[in-house]
């Protein structure tokens, strides 16, 4: 189906835009009442994520309400090791908890190489719902998380601050490091692929946990895994978000991707500089800004966009937009984006 407004498909691949195209990292999940609303009607995230048809309605309510250029599928990173084997819950206001970890050969053994088709058919089925629903309106954008992220919540069983059982294992246990992720990698190419089989019209990919490894090890236990993401995904374009990764900014220019997320605590300038002009960069308002009046948040939008002027850019915060952060807030930053010449 023709898209009304692919200014995001546009904008990734470097093509010519009237404006800037705008949406927000965990723009489905958090702000709106009405998603909370919806989110009140199960017993909690899980149940909403595996029901195709409220995923669907929850992904495309920031559409509606906050008018934004792009829809992101309601689910969540850690789908991938439950379809692996490794099942998790949402604990209430602390996150993903995974009763077993992923430590030793043997717990290796019980995990299998998802098929996103089969293993995620409730994510499949969604963004075929979703895609009906938006009828072309804006892009879908399908994702999953890198598998250095994901390692890092197979290994620690939850998130922590330090990730430091995940850590460990890189220096004790290198090779069974890498058997694990590659085991992640393989299920996310095809979880991808069938995303993008199923409708996503671009697909990011969130290394979270990049900013808490050093340099030499970011390159050889996470984007030695993008990149393999990255080359196998043909079908669409593709983000990397590697949030807190500053010193990797020159080695991701080298991704077959089009697109890299910045995060706020990287210079906009400085960025440009280390990536080069042939990727689009994508960011990266500080999400505290939002907690401005509307007059501080119009300023620092136009600051962010006076700095990526000229260049490839879709606009967006440096990392998800906080709970609770006002909806007509965000509408403020959304509006000064499309205002902006
Ligand atoms: O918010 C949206 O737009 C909906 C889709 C979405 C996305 C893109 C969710 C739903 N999660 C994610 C990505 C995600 N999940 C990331 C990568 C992006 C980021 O860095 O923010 C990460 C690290 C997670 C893991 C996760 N899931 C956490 C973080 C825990 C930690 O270690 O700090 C938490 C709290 C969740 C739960 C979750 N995921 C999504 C929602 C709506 C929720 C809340 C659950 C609830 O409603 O009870």
């Amino acid at each position: 189906m023709q898209l009304q407004n692919d200014l995001l498909l546009r904008a990734a691949r470097g093509e010519k835009t009237e404006r800037t195209p705008v949406w927000l990292m965990r723009q489905a999940g958090r702000i709106l009442p009405e998603y909370r609303a919806v989110r009140e009607s199960v017993s909690g995230f899980i149940e909403l994520a595996q029901t195709p048809e409220l995923a669907a309605e929850v992904t495309i309510q920031p559409v509606d309400i906050l008018g934004v250029d792009a829809a992101i599928i309601f689910s969540d990173i850690l789908v991938i090791p439950e379809a692996m084997g490794l099942p998790y819950e949402m604990v209430e206001k602390r996150g993903p908890w995974f009763p077993q970890t992923v430590r030793s050969e043997s717990d290796l053994k019980k995990l299998r190489v998802a098929d996103g088709d089969n293993d995620l058919k409730y994510v499949i089925d969604a963004i075929q719902i979703t895609k009906k629903h938006l009828n072309g309106r804006v892009p879908l954008i399908g994702f999953a998380g890198a598998p250095w992220t994901i390692f890092a919540y197979m290994v620690e069983g939850s998130g922590s601050k330090t990730f430091s059982k995940s850590r460990e294992m890189l220096y004790r246990e290198p090779v069974f490091s890498h058997k694990l992720l590659q085991l992640i990698t393989d299920s996310t190419i095809n979880y991808l692929k069938a995303q993008i089989r199923a409708g996503a019209d671009l697909v990011q990919i969130f290394d979270s946990w990049a900013g808490i490894l050093g340099p030499k090890q970011y390159e050889e236990f996470s984007l030695r895994y993008i990149t393999q993401i990255c080359d196998a995904i043909t079908e669409a374009p593709k983000t990397v978000f590697a949030k807190g990764a500053f010193f990797a900014r020159e080695s991701m220019s080298k991704l077959s991707c089009e697109t890299i997320g910045l995060d706020w605590n990287m210079g906009i300038e400085e960025s440009r500089r280390l990536i080069g002009p042939t990727k689009t960069l994508q960011g990266n308002l500080d999400p505290a800004a939002l907690y401005g009046n509307p007059d501080q948040i119009r300023q620092a939008t136009i600051e962010m966009m006076e700095q990526f002027k000229g260049s490839r850019h879709i606009a967006n915060l440096g990392h998800g937009v906080y709970p609770d952060i006002d909806p007509e807030m965000v509408k403020i930053f959304i509006q000064t984006v499309k205002d902006f010449q």
